[in-house]
């Protein structure tokens, strides 16, 4: 039997054999702009009965945002992003799944470690000073976003040469970065930043091209398509009529070898990814 490389993930450990299907990563959104339910903030029991929900729906990674990162917002100070995201890890800590912490700020990737975060999630890439100095010590997966510029101004007119050999240049670069701080290949997952700087062409070739990073880095892929500005651009939908268009975009990903998909829909991409999954194993029977 061909063994697999494992991806480390904290406390836990993820098979990356091709024939297993992508692990579904549930967005557990802690930012007020998800929150439009009179309380400025999600209460910390309505974000805890969400993460119950989707743990009933088969969610295989729960991933605790606080600093919202749309177009436009304006950063967060450490404290409110402690402030929201700390009393989250602390009541999931024992929920049996693994949680990955969506920050940039250094301050925040210790302290959710410390209080036993599995995975960091930045979508600045590790870039800020002191970032990778905070996660080196420890067994943490790390997911590498690629996002040009910075939440405030990347929808601006952003070009690149070609899209596709620049991420790869930037993922290059950044695991190299992460090699020299002592941070182990088998702890890094590589994000391509879907609508984080990129035109809908741009978005499109990158999705064509979610084996291409693979290949070329080695490392899993993650995609985090759900219900995204061009989910909106290709269905004319608001973002509450997105799902059936982000369901295909999540199989786009799955059939180009994504190994991790991040989405609100967690019941629905399940569905999605199992009717995939059975379709795409050979079978002895032709029947
Ligand atoms: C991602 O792709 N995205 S936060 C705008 C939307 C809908 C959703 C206009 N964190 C990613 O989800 N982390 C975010 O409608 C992420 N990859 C990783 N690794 C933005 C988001 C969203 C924005």
């Amino acid at each position: 039997m061909t063994k697999h490389p494992h991806l480390l993930f904290g406390r836990f450990r993820f098979s990356l054999d091709p024939a297993h299907p992508p692990l579904v990563m549930g967005i557990l959104n802690l930012t007020p702009d998800s929150f439009s339910d009179g309380g400025k903030f999600p209460t910390l029991d309505s974000a805890i009965s969400h993460a119950e929900q989707m743990m009933a729906e088969g969610v295989d990674i729960i991933d605790i945002g606080g600093e919202s990162s749309r177009p436009g917002a304006l950063p967060l100070s450490d404290e409110e992003e402690l402030e929201r995201v700390m009393p989250v890890l602390y009541a999931l800590r024992d929920c049996g799944k693994p949680l990955s912490v969506d920050t940039c700020k250094p301050l925040v990737m210790r302290e959710a470690i410390a209080a036993g975060a599995d995975m960091i999630n930045d979508i600045n890439g590790f870039r800020a000073e002191g970032a990778l100095a905070a996660v080196s010590d420890s067994e943490v997966a790390l997911c590498i976003m690629h996002m040009l510029g910075e939440p405030r101004s990347m929808q601006h007119h952003p070009q690149y040469e070609d899209v596709v050999t620049e991420l790869t240049q930037y993922f290059k670069a950044r695991v190299a970065e992460c090699s020299l701080a002592g941070i182990a290949q088998r702890r890094l997952c590589i994000d391509p930043g879907f609508g984080f700087g990129k035109t809908l062409p741009q978005n499109l070739a990158l999705l064509q091209n979610l084996r291409h990073f693979q290949q070329a880095l080695g490392l899993p892929v993650l995609a985090g398509l759900s219900r995204k500005t061009m989910i909106g651009a290709l269905t004319g939908k608001p973002v509450e009529g997105r799902l059936a268009g982000s369901l295909a975009a999540a199989l786009v990903a799955a059939e180009q070898g994504a190994r991790i998909i991040r989405v609100h829909d967690v019941a629905e991409t399940v569905d999605a990814l199992k009717v995939w999954q059975a379709a795409r194993q050979l079978h002895s029977s032709g029947e």
